[in-house]
């Protein structure tokens, strides 16, 4: 887990890659000894172990090495700085040899907004390595990197992750950024936090033993500490976090790194603290905060988003707050029902779910801001759940649980801390033990490739239904008195509108321009009923024609009278659906 051994392990399993280059000319060398397992690079230019959890430093490496060994493909970049000053990396990937990447329809992807909740950011930087590795290889990732651009910001809490991975810690800490904060109003900041009794950098449970204590131990796993009957004595008290009253006012562990929630301070329905806890002082109050919504504004070519958090297999769509359901509506919801839908399929155990009704109440959330303020249909994955643990749904049983049970089966006893001897200063001689900090909420090494692909896989689903805009055909009739009628048929071939109706009702992106070059433009309509040719004049810039938006699956039709006998060029412009030129004999191609 420290960086050293990481980025150690990266440079040699580099050497040994461009070993294999010397000996080997590049065709020979995946068939050399081996035959590729699909969905996986067989020679990949930037080998990463997928069983490890990378530290700041080591997600700044990898990304350099998939930018120097696909320069056309993915660039690193920073969106800004953490509360600590460090780098918020930005992934760019994209065909950058194709059209402008600030151009195409672009899906934004980040992890780790909670500083415990890991996995996100290895997700993500999958994302980049497989679209960059598969390329070549497979037809769908060339063209989808042709049409598509994706922003990848693997942490926007890099401070939080670095202490998930270097401080001790329990599952669940911190959650906060590490900006200090006085939590129980006595003038100090981070006063007490938690205390590694044992040295071994995990953060588990103290127990005392204790004729009317409540608890008592599992015949099945001795580790598994459970509430003893209402009628049963019991053996052992419970007393929490591994941790000593560090300044005296007879609480422990109660002023930790931070505390706010970085998931609680958007701009969208946000609340103070007094209704939401760990709202921060304002919103964007945080410059991770900041850094993303300054980068989103920047980028109106964003039309799809995806936060990734731990964990419980859900797939989340908003409102947070139950207050803004009627901000999702129905046409919107039903984009998201079907890739939500979907996503059920790809993700084996996860659950399509809306976060007010299934989960709790969020104000000023992350994934409220992106669709409610900037109209971006966005899912948050919650990754890893227990049915990943036997693939079923868990089976808890009053003396052993599936978590217990398969560490002992499968992880060999590795991720619980057996309860063991130390002396406290305060509670005097007590055990301490539990589970590890990256045991139920992260993932297991071995299965952490799975979860990486399957997510990806919904991810790029998501991105390659965001909309798509072409000219699908420019049809010229001739009129009397020397004028011609130009007709335009513009499709959207995905499934996402071009504005959702949260754009449209807020008009948060411009519309779409059908724009005629060529011979002069006399009258300009869009034709709202074909069959039945009727049509709506738009006397202001005639040439231009603006659409509200084009709807997933559909066309819109315009219509010029234009005089002169010049090349007609027909060009859509769409922020978020992209920009497509076309001719009466196709595309590339202008003419009468
Ligand atoms: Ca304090
Ligand atoms: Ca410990
Ligand atoms: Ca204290
Ligand atoms: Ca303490
Ligand atoms: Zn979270």
């Amino acid at each position: 887990m420290r960086s050293m051994v990481t980025l150690r392990d990266c440079l040699r399993a580099a050497g040994v890659a461009a070993a294999a280059a010397l000996l080997l000319p590049a065709s020979a060398r995946a068939q050399a000894g081996a035959l590729a397992g699909l969905g996986s690079p067989p020679d990949p230019k930037v080998p990463v172990s997928w069983d490890r959890y990378y530290d700041h430093a080591a997600i700044g490496t990898i990304g350099r090495r998939l930018q120097q060994a696909y320069p056309d493909r993915c660039r690193l970049s920073t969106i800004g700085k953490s509360v600590a000053g460090r780098d918020l990396w930005l992934l760019t990937v994209t065909d950058f040899t194709v059209g402008d990447a600030n151009r195409k329809p672009a899906m934004y992807i980040d992890g780790n907004i909670h500083s415990n909740e890991i996995q996100g950011t290895e997700i993500a930087l999958y994302t980049a390595w497989y679209l960059c590795e598969m390329a070549d290889r497979v037809p769908f990732v060339d063209s989808l990197l042709r049409d598509r651009t994706f922003y990848i910001v693997p942490t926007i809490n890099p401070d939080g992750r670095e202490n998930f991975l270097k401080e001790p810690n329990t599952p669940h800490s911190p959650r906060s950024g590490v900006g200090a904060r006085d939590d129980d109003g006595d003038g100090l900041m981070d006063e007490d936090d938690f205390d590694d009794l044992d040295g071994d950098g995990n953060i588990t449970q103290m127990r005392r033993r204790d004729p009317n204590g409540r608890w008592i131990v599992s015949p099945e796993d001795p580790r598994l500490m459970i509430r003893a009957r209402p009628d049963q004595p019991g053996e052992y008290e419970l007393l929490g976090y591994e941790g000593i009253d560090n300044d005296g006012d007879g609480r422990v562990n109660e002023d930790r790194v931070g505390y706010y929630d970085p998931n609680r301070n958007w701009p969208w329905q946000w609340q103070p603290t007094y209704v939401q806890n760990g709202a921060d002082h304002y919103p964007t109050s945080l410059p991770e905060t900041r850094a993303v919504i300054e980068f989103v504004l920047a980028h109106p070519n964003i039309a799809g988003a995806q936060s990734y958090h731990n964990n419980g297999g859900m797939i989340l769509r908003g409102p947070g707050p139950k207050q803004d359901e009627d901000t999702y509506r129905r046409e919107d919801v039903q984009v998201y029902d079907v890739i939500g839908k979907l996503g059920e399929e790809i993700l084996p155990g996860y659950r399509y779910l809306t976060v007010w009704k299934d989960l709790y109440t969020v104000w000023g959330g992350e994934l409220d801001w992106f669709y409610g303020a900037r109209g971006i249909l966005t899912f948050s994955n919650e990754l890893w759940t227990a049915f990943g643990y036997f693939e079923e749904e868990p089976k808890n049983e009053r003396y052993d649980r599936a978590d217990y049970k398969f560490d002992r089966l499968l992880l060999m006893g590795e991720a619980i801390v057996p309860w063991h001897v130390v002396q406290h200063p305060q509670y005097g001689t007590i055990e301490v033990g539990g589970v590890k900090k990256q045991y139920t909420r992260a993932i297991p090494g071995f299965l952490l490739a799975n979860e990486a692909h399957r997510n990806m896989a919904f991810t790029v689903y998501q991105a390659s239904q965001m909309p798509l805009v072409r000219v699908d055909s420019v049809a010229i009739r001739n009129l009397s008195g020397g004028l011609r009628e130009v007709t335009a048929i513009i499709a959207n071939t995905r499934l996402a509108p071009t504005h959702t109706s949260q754009d449209r009702r807020h008009q948060i992106t411009r519309p779409d321009w059908v724009t005629l070059t060529g011979p002069q433009v006399v009258a300009g309509f869009r034709v709202t009923d074909s069959r039945q040719n009727i049509a709506e004049e738009q006397k202001h810039h005639p040439e231009r024609i603006e659409l509200e938006s084009v709807a997933g699956m559909s066309t819109e039709t315009v219509r010029w009278i234009v005089r002169g006998n010049q090349a007609v060029t027909v060009t859509v412009d769409s922020e978020k659906g992209g920009v497509d030129s076309a001719g009466p004999r196709g595309r590339g191609a202008a003419g009468q």
